[in-house]
């Protein structure tokens, strides 16, 4: 048996660099002060634990994402679990992910998104990317496949009791409104980009200059 086949990590992603993760968050929580900031948001502040009856008061949004990724961050491909996950074997056996493996990519982010469990960055694949991009990913329960792609995310945070999981659900989540014709509503331009509401406390914003980070292929074995 291959080393391979008996040692699975937890999960295959890109690893951001130290300096690219520490920039990515550090964009990220400019993102949440602003949103914090903005009237209409605070006007949706009761789908983030604070009461809705006082818009002067500051909506804590870093107090409210607690669970933040320990260490560098990353974009997960496939989550495997040591093997233990449906089709971890075949994943892990493909050509482009054994060549790919500890090689450096670029990574690019086109928007920043929060919900009421998860705050995140939308990462956006190249072809090339794409081949190590696991087939059964992109499925909202029950039944709803998206393209290829559509869950690519890093988790920025997550609220209190949330699984990490949860940030690459709540992206397909945007990404089914999208397909269904649903564009959210434009609040207007912030730092950085173009926000938009979609309502029960989705809000992205796409960046109007796209981030790119340095990363790393490779697997986490905890
Ligand atoms: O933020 P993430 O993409 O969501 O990175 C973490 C990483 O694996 C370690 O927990 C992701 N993850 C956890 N469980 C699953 C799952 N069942 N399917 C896909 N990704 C998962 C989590």
């Amino acid at each position: 048996p291959s080393l391979e086949k008996d040692f699975l990590p937890l999960y295959y992603g890109w690893f951001l660099s130290k300096r690219s993760s520490e920039n990515l968050r550090k964009t990220g929580q400019a993102f949440l002060d602003e949103l914090a900031s903005i009237k209409v948001f605070r006007k949706e502040a009761k789908h983030f634990g604070q009461p809705s009856e006082d818009p002067k008061a500051k909506i804590d949004l870093t107090g409210y994402f607690v669970k933040r990724p320990p260490g560098v961050l990353h974009c997960t491909t496939k989550f495997t679990d040591y093997g233990k996950a449906p089709g971890s074997d075949d994943y892990a056996q493909q050509e482009a992910v054994k060549s790919s493996y500890g090689k450096a990519f670029f990574l690019t982010i086109s928007a920043l998104f929060i919900t009421p469990r998860t705050a995140g960055a939308r990462v956006e694949l190249s072809d090339q990317q794409m081949l190590l991009w696991p087939g059964d990913v992109d499925v909202l329960q029950p039944a709803v496949s998206l393209p290829k792609g559509s869950r690519a995310h890093i988790t920025l945070g997550c609220a209190s009791g949330v699984e990490a999981v949860q940030t690459g659900i709540d992206l397909l989540e945007f990404v089914k409104l999208e397909k269904a014709g649903n564009k959210g509503e434009e609040i207007g331009e912030i730092g950085g980009g173009r926000l938009l509401s979609y309502g029960n406390g989705l809000w992205m914003l796409q960046l109007s200059k796209k981030i790119e980070v340095r990363c790393v292929f490779s697997g986490y074995y905890g």
